[in-house]
């Protein structure tokens, strides 16, 4: 691993931890999610800080609880307070009505209110101020995700020295999508202040070279070993592909344990040992879970020796509540499951079993134990845990993955898990009915590949081959994906000009995926296999 002199100071939009205000006082909770669920996962011994929003704003005292909660963490816990108007207009507003549908491929949903990105600018800077005071320099700065994606440029204006990070937990568009984003120019450039810029996939990679390429056309772009160089003026970055894990021996072990497995078997009894289905998700739009009703809808439509026999349980977590395009989806929802009930409900079953909470550690490895298809199809995901966290309870290697190829873990478990698209509801029937019929045998390899995988590619690894790709602080020894990061600087890096369109996005490829790919006569890049994955 790369070495880290001083600490890493981690810096996410969340802090793992939130603040809870209750009628007798204040209380600490989990946060939920993707990000914070893998980072408490993988972060163990590596001294540092954590600088996140904790759930307060200015006037709130929580140092004491944020010490409390940090006691058995290697690393200590600091917040940024943000107010009501900052809550509303960057995070609810900037992060989650902008970024988040466009970088999701839902351009309709965006609304490009111009005071939110006045106020995502304030935020940025006030997280960047935090981390100044925070880091020195021989720290590692690794900023998450695109709520702080501002930070680099405002860190480095500070005077910042420390090496920086930023890694993208959601995908990367496509530059005719980022196009539409009236700021693009300056997110691309402050991105670029990054030393390291790390995507799910090899797909998210190749959309910001393409974009580095339309919109910054003078920045300088190079492979270097695995990863990419990209940079203009005297700086530049490492750009890599680190699809995230998770702490698959945690999960195997605790899915072990056994109340769970008494707990599993009591559930399996309840659903008279029919075939469960299960699905888990933040209540989100790009998580699919309408298509997916629809999908289980068509099932029970067109294979009519089905019902009774096959029992759907949807878990959602409740999941930005004020933004408006989330309470529609909640009804939505909501109205698809009893109308689906009122369809075809008999005496002793429901088709659907609709779980609106969040559930405890316990409950989930429960219900992933007791499951005999993994129903996860997204829209679009960076990568979706979910996928990963119910291969790895799969002790028995009784169940079966069905996947949307538009998730990041789609390419990565292609081997073991029957991968649809989300939007073909017949597909998705037809992947319910096969993994329903699937031989205990073909069960049984199958999840066996796709245990291996999720097990080799854990959190531990993601953090790893991040960390290592950082340049060394002293060019002179320093190394990029093997090589020396010295050679790189200043008339080496080639200009774009001798790099010209495909060649420069074809670079952006790992060799592994190059080959999934080829030019077209048009001089357009296509893909040429199915599966256009990780590395
Ligand atoms: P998320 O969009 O939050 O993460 P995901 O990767 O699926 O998506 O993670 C969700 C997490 O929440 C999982 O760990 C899951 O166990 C948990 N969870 C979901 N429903 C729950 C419930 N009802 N009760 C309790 N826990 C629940 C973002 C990106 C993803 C990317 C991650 C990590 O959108 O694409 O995989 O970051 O990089």
């Amino acid at each position: 691993m790369n070495e880290i002199k001083g600490r890493v100071i981690n810096v996410s939009n969340r802090l793992p931890v939130l603040v809870r205000k209750y009628a007798g006082g204040t209380r600490l909770e989990r946060s939920s999610g993707g990000l914070a669920t893998a980072l408490e996962a993988g972060w163990r011994d590596q001294p540092g800080v954590w600088i996140g929003w904790a759930g307060t704003g200015p006037d709130e005292q929580i140092e004491p609880l944020l010490v409390r909660a940090a006691h058995r963490r290697s690393y200590t816990l600091r917040s940024v307070a943000l107010t009501d108007e900052e809550i509303a207009k960057f995070y609810s507003g900037f992060a989650n009505e902008i970024i988040w549908p466009l970088f999701h491929d839902m351009p309709s949903r965006c609304n490009f209110d111009p005071e939110y990105w006045e106020i995502y600018q304030r935020v940025n800077r006030k997280f960047a101020k935090v981390v100044a005071e925070t880091a020195k320099d021989d720290d590692f700065v690794w900023v998450h995700d695109y709520h702080l994606m501002l930070t680099a440029a405002s860190l480095r204006e500070a005077g910042v020295r420390a090496r920086m990070g930023f890694f993208l937990h959601i995908p990367f568009p496509s530059p005719d999508m980022f196009d539409k984003l009236p700021w693009k120019k300056p997110i691309l450039q402050s991105l670029l202040q990054f030393d390291v810029i790390g995507f799910q996939g090899d797909r998210d990679r190749l959309n910001f070279a393409s974009c580095l390429e339309r919109m910054l056309p003078e920045v300088m772009i190079e492979r270097s070993g695995p990863h990419l160089l990209v940079g203009q003026g005297g700086h530049r970055s490492v750009v890599g592909t680190f699809p995230i894990g998770i702490d698959f021996d945690a999960f195997e072990q605790d899915a072990q344990r056994p109340e769970i497995a008494a707990h599993a078997a009591e559930i399996r009894k309840r659903v008279s040992d029919d075939v469960l289905v299960l699905g888990v998700d933040r209540l989100d739009y790009t998580k699919g879970i309408p298509e997916r009703l629809k999908s289980f809808r068509l099932l029970l439509r067109r294979f009519p020796e089905m019902r009774g026999h096959i029992t759907l349980v949807q878990v959602v977590v409740p999941s930005r509540e004020e933004i408006p395009n989330y309470k529609h989806l909640r009804r939505e929802v909501e109205l698809l499951v009893s109308q689906i009930n009122g369809e075809f409900t008999e005496p002793g079953w429901v088709p659907v079993h609709y779980i609106h909470r969040n559930l405890g550690r316990d409950e989930l490895l429960t219900y992933y134990r007791a499951a005999d298809i993994g129903l996860v199809t997204p829209l679009k995901d960076g990568m979706n845990l979910v996928a990963k966290e119910f291969c790895a309870a799969q002790i028995d290697e009784r169940g079966v993955l069905v996947v949307s190829e538009f998730a990041g873990a789609g390419p990565e478990l292609r081997c073991g898990a029957i991968v649809v698209n989300p939007n073909d509801f017949a597909e998705v029937a037809q992947a319910l009915y096969d993994a329903a019929h699937m031989s205990a045998e073909d069960k049984r390899s199958r999840m066996r590949v796709l245990r291996q995988i999720v097990k080799d590619h854990n959190v531990h690894r993601w953090i790893r081959s991040f960390l290592d790709a950082i340049p060394s602080a002293d060019g002179a020894k320093g190394s990029a994906g093997g090589v020396s990061w010295s050679q790189t600087a200043g008339s080496k890096v080639r200009q774009d000009k001798t790099m010209p369109g495909v060649a420069l996005v074809a670079a952006a490829l790992s060799p592994a995926a190059r080959s999934r790919y080829a030019i077209g006569k048009d001089a357009k890049l296509r893909v040429v296999s199915a599966a256009a994955g990780e590395d």
